[in-house]
């Protein structure tokens, strides 16, 4: 069963990575991030904001933040803010140790059509 799963998670995975990169929906895009995108920040973020350029289907739209190489933080998924739902906001309930960081996200947006993408982020708290 956790074999049948995980094969099948493979071949979900590499459809992805085949289709991923060519694929740009027309409806929906990243306009902007905070943390940017290679910031360096003093102090750990309280949250990971996302503008879109239109509001995604949060069923289908997901941020995960993680430690570079490392596992993504056990966090409560991301919400769309209820004033804005362009904006997807991902709450950082844990301090964030210094060091390099990477969120990966995916957004469906009204048309079904899912887009991804992942950039990085370094904390490097005075001392
Ligand atoms: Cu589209």
């Amino acid at each position: 069963m956790d074999k049948w799963i995980r094969n099948r998670a493979v071949v979900v995975a590499t459809a992805v990575l085949v289709t991923g990169g060519v694929f740009v929906c027309a409806h929906l895009a990243l306009e902007a991030s905070s943390p940017k995108g290679d910031a360096t920040v003093a102090t750990s973020p309280e949250t990971v904001t996302l503008w879109f350029t239109d509001a995604p289907q949060m069923a289908g739209t997901s941020v995960r933040l993680l430690p570079r190489g490392g596992e993504p933080l056990d966090l409560e998924p991301a919400t769309a803010k209820e004033d804005d739902p362009s904006v997807v906001v991902l709450d950082v309930s844990e301090e964030l140790a210094d060091g390099d960081y990477e969120v990966m996200w995916r957004a469906m947006a009204q048309d079904g059509h899912t887009i991804r993408g992942d950039f990085g982020f370094t904390v490097e708290t005075a001392r």
